[in-house]
């Protein structure tokens, strides 16, 4: 990334490209990068105007008929492995940029987005190796056969567009297979995160992906490179992760040229705890499933039914492992949660906390901002909050609220926690907590969701369908889902 001059020539910060046909490129403006743990200034940001998006689509295009539309299967396997050592070499700058973008702790980018993201590249690059093809032999009326096959095809130029909570991860779990189907791809980033995208475009230069297969730009959604991106009349398809709205608004955006998209939206997501559950273990695993990432995962649990039973000590265990994390600087290897992602994102959450205190919730602990006494009280914290007492109809119980908050609530019979953790219009993930594994075939099919859980929170295997139904999204991703949104079928019929 090459180094420009800020405002003060005293100060020089990076300024992050777009990369745009193998070269990287200025842009329309700069805009201004956070460290969300400070609020800082990490780096300028040059915003791609619709030039910049035409050309980058264009040189997209033309790769498409280029030498990387001639590459086999195994050529493009070959350089996904190449893209996840590229990935590995660079692993502590990735994690830094990470770090630095979203404020998670440095032990998180290092355990679970960096590593996820060599792994999505050759996750995709062994399955389109080994995919099979549909074939059937078919009888003709006149007693003779015919074979039909389905062969897979690019769908072309793929628009990219993701969120700011797991950028890496989110973002390479659609580029991997979409260029492991042979199509090329221009990735927007979120504004708020555009750093470690910037250095994976170096990565797939170094690595010697051919030019305009790979292009990124960055920018904000509305009026700029999002929606510039998504009606452009040469991409052929859109994958976007991020809120229910804003898919409403790339669906508009596809509608005129009837593009398919595929959609990891928003969750409100339920945890069902029975009174039979491994109770400590359940609790930590709890922890992680309301407060990773700050509770800035789309997975996370935000409304927790408890059996009765166990109601009165989950909750109370449940407020002294909140009150034990560590609400810190990323760097340090003891944080367990960092900051918000932005100034505005904090206002949206302790607006739910005000909302929760008016509707006579009781706060069982945090439910305010965490002072420091150092600059992170520049930054965009929050404390791990619990809430109990109020009614399923309340604001704070039906809309994601996307920080570190759940509230709990009792249930006595199983039907009960049913009608509950369906009561949503979403349906990303649910949590089932029990030994009973009658109980936990029988509620886990119940489920309206894409994603349940048993015993266990965000426990993945690449080639497993993953979406929501309702508010949460549209279609699947994920093994051999992700192998049929990223290329068409072709079926060939011969009559024998
Ligand atoms: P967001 O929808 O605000 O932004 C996501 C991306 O869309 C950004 O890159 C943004 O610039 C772009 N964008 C915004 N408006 C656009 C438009 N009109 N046209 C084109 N692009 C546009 O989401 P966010 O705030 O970055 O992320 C948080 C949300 O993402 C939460 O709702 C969370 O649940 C969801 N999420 C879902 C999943 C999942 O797998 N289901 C995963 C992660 C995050
Ligand atoms: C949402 O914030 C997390 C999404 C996770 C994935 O898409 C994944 O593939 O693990």
């Amino acid at each position: 990334m090459p180094e420009a001059a800020a405002k003060s020539p005293a100060v020089r910060v990076r300024e992050l490209e777009n990369f745009v046909d193998g070269e990287f490129v200025s842009g329309e403006r700069l805009f201004d990068d956070i460290n969300p743990a400070d609020g800082t200034l990490i780096a300028r940001v040059a915003e791609a105007g619709p030039e910049v998006v035409d050309a980058a689509v264009q040189a997209a295009r033309r790769s498409l008929k280029g030498e990387w539309g001639h590459w086999g299967v195994r050529q493009r396997a070959a350089m996904l492995y190449k893209i996840a050592e590229g990935i590995e070499a660079r692993f502590d700058e990735f994690v830094q940029a990470e770090s630095a973008d979203t404020g998670k702790p440095i032990a998180l980018a290092s355990r679970l987005d960096v590593p996820r993201a060599a792994a999505n590249f050759r996750v995709f690059a062994d399955l389109i190796k080994t995919a099979s093809l549909e074939a059937f032999e078919t009888e003709t009326a006149d007693g003779k056969q015919a074979l039909n096959y389905a062969v897979r095809k690019p769908i072309g130029v793929v628009g990219i567009i993701t969120p700011w909570n797991l950028p890496l991860l989110l973002t390479t779990w659609k580029v991997a297979p979409a260029l492991a189907c042979g199509n090329a791809v221009v990735v927007k980033p979120s504004e708020e995160t555009p750093a470690s995208a910037t250095l994976l475009a170096e990565v797939m230069r170094d690595a010697g992906v051919p030019k305009g297969v790979f292009n990124l730009v960055h920018g904000f959604g509305e009026g700029s490179a999002g929606e510039h991106l998504v009606s452009h009349p040469g991409i052929n398809a859109v994958t976007f992760t991020g809120e229910s709205r804003t898919g409403a608004a790339i669906m508009k955006a596809c509608a005129p040229g009837v593009k398919p998209v595929s959609f990891e939206l928003g969750g409100k997501n339920p945890a069902i705890i029975f009174a039979d559950c491994d109770r400590e273990e359940t609790v930590q695993q709890m922890s992680d499933a309301i407060f990773l990432n700050t509770g800035q995962v789309c997975l996370c649990a935000e409304r927790v039914y408890v059996e009765r039973p166990i109601y009165d000590w989950f909750v109370l265990a449940m407020k002294q492992k909140a009150e034990s994390l560590n609400v810190g600087w990323p760097a340090d290897k003891a944080t367990n949660l960092g900051p918000l992602i932005s100034a505005t994102h904090r206002e949206k959450v302790l607006s739910y906390f005000g909302a929760a205190r008016e509707l006579g919730a009781t706060i069982v602990t945090g439910g305010g901002v965490p002072k420091f006494g150092d600059a992170r009280d520049n930054g965009f914290y929050v404390q791990p909050t619990i809430l109990t007492g109020l009614t399923e109809a309340s604001r704070c119980v039906k809309e994601e609220i996307f920080g570190p908050v759940c509230h709990i609530a009792p249930f006595d019979k199983e039907e009960e926690a049913v009608a509950m953790a369906n009561d949503t219009e979403y349906g990303l993930a649910a949590s089932i907590w029990t030994n009973d594994l009658k109980r936990a075939h029988r509620v886990a099919r119940r489920m309206n969701v894409g994603i349940t859980w048993v015993n266990c929170w965000f426990l993945r295997d690449l080639r497993a369908p993953f979406g929501g139904v309702g508010l949460s999204g549209i279609g699947r991703e994920g093994g051999v889902h992700s192998l049929n949104f990223y290329s068409e079928l072709n079926n060939i019929c011969i009559r024998l």
